[in-house]
């Protein structure tokens, strides 16, 4: 469709306004949801998965604690043990995987997709 360029201008220009005006209203919200989240952030035994990171990197949890691991992007990942004693599907987004530590000792993982992603739960 055409429309007329003097049209174009004034609908972008109020667009341009109202996403100017959402951004000044949002900012107070958005920085109580943002204070919410990171306090909401660390459940215990969770191990979170945001823009290629596992956080905690290392996590120390007694025998028999089972953890779970939570995708926050917006990409798969996956979290497999270099020892091989738990391995999850691909995760996509807000898929969780858990896993039941029955014995001590330190387990490194890594996202098989992105092996740069790494992390180490401690079992004592
Ligand atoms: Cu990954």
């Amino acid at each position: 469709m055409n429309y007329p360029s003097s049209y174009v201008r004034v609908v972008s220009r109020f667009f341009a306004h109202r996403a100017l005006m959402a951004a000044t209203l949002s900012g107070p919200l958005l920085g109580v949801t943002l204070a919410f989240a990171a306090v909401t952030a660390q459940e215990p035994n969770t191990v979170t998965i945001d823009n290629f990171t596992f956080t905690p990197k290392e996590l120390t949890v007694p025998v028999g604690t089972t953890v779970k691991w939570v995708n926050h992007d917006d990409m798969p990942h996956t979290v497999m043990d270099t020892n091989k004693s738990f391995r999850s599907k691909p995760l996509d987004t807000d898929d969780t995987f858990s896993f039941p530590f029955a014995t001590a000792g330190t387990f490194n993982y890594f996202c098989s997709l992105h092996p740069q992603m790494v992390g180490k739960i401690t079992v004592q």
